[in-house]
């Protein structure tokens, strides 16, 4: 067995947090020789339920999970993290404004930012879950200036899972055999699902895919994924988004070859993306880091669908531009 290493998760008594945390105690995120500390951290109203979920872990016996602790207090919880998954998040409240979601929201995410800079690993993988994940982790990020940015990151994962099998669906094969599906920019509606590159056994697919398909039911359907599962769930995908957090962070920290991996990242300026927007681009993982794939071809549907979620993410920086100190 390895040293252990510690995990922070913060909104770790909500739904996604709930499916998260089990998950991670059993190894499936770190690897089954990895031994853990969980440090969970809720909202003083969540410490109650946590205290529920913290008592289930322990009822799991989980060989790797060597402590678990609770906390309302982010300077406690992410001390010394190793990896910190930031879920817990404001969900919007009646006649709430997305301008409002957006700033306490990111309210949160600088004191949380803060708290990683003064107490956390200074090798600390940070992944921002809560919405609006990108802006969120640029509100992080901003308050967290001895921390490089490039450890924190934003999922995209599960959009990109969504895009993989809706995919699979409509070519008759396997999710495993369907490669380099791509999600551009923000976890949002504007996200851009695309299949320019995309390989379906090894074949390039995309002059064999019909148009009106891909363009009219494949992207909207992925960038409305979210509402479709609320719909008929009549809660939120929870599920599918924490295994989405445990596929980004084990890919990311133990590598996963030649995989073509969504992730969103500080943008280094390629692709005409701003630098220091968490936009999400196609990354490789070859273990502990992420590489962006770059100077991809990008034909003229892409480069427009590309440049509309980079000006949301335009927009969603100028809304908490008072809280990015640098
Ligand atoms: P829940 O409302 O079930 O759980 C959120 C939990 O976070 C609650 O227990 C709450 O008490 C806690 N919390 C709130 N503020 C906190 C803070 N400052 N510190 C610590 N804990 C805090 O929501 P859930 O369904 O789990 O969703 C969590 C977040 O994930 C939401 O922002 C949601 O929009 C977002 N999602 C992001 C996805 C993605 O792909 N990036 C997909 C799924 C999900 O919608």
């Amino acid at each position: 067995l390895l040293p252990p290493l510690r995990v922070a998760v913060t909104g770790a008594a909500g739904q996604i947090g709930y499916q998260l945390v089990t998950r991670i105690a059993s190894g499936e995120m770190l690897g089954k020789n990895q031994p853990i500390h969980l440090s969970c951290i809720e909202t003083p109203q969540g410490m109650k339920a946590l205290r529920g979920v913290v008592m289930e872990l322990e009822d799991c016996a989980f060989p790797l999970l060597k402590s678990v602790s609770a906390t309302d207090q982010v300077d406690k919880g992410f001390a010394d993290a190793d990896f910190a998954i930031l879920v817990g998040a404001k969900p919007r409240g009646p006649g709430m404004e997305r301008r409002d979601l957006l700033a306490s929201n990111a309210q949160i995410f600088a004191e949380q930012g803060r708290a990683l800079n003064k107490v956390a690993s200074r090798e600390v993988r940070v992944l921002v879950v809560g919405n609006p994940a990108n802006t969120n982790a640029l509100v992080a990020a901003a308050n967290a200036p001895d921390i490089w940015a490039e450890q924190i990151t934003a999922m995209s994962r599960l959009d990109q899972n969504r895009a993989i099998t809706q995919l699979a669906l409509k070519m008759h094969c396997d999710v495993a055999e369907v490669e380099r599906v791509i999600i551009w920019g923000n976890h949002s509606t504007t996200q851009y699902p695309d299949l320019s590159h995309a390989l379906v056994r090894g074949e390039w697919i995309r002059p064999r895919i019909d148009e009106d398909w891909y363009r009219n039911e494949f992207i909207p359907r992925i960038q409305k994924r979210g509402a479709e599962v609320i719909e008929a769930r009549g809660a939120s995908s929870a599920a599918s988004a924490a295994n989405g957090a445990i596929d980004h962070m084990r890919d990311l920290w133990l590598g996963a070859g030649n995989k073509w991996l969504s992730m969103s990242v500080p943008s280094d300026g390629s692709y005409g993306i701003d630098a220091c927007l968490w936009y999400s681009v196609p990354c490789l993982c070859p273990g502990a880091h992420f590489r962006r794939i770059l100077e991809l071809p990008v034909d003229e549907f892409s480069a427009s669908m590309m440049e509309r979620t980079r000006k949301e993410l335009i927009e969603e920086r100028d809304a908490v531009r008072h809280l990015l100190p640098r």
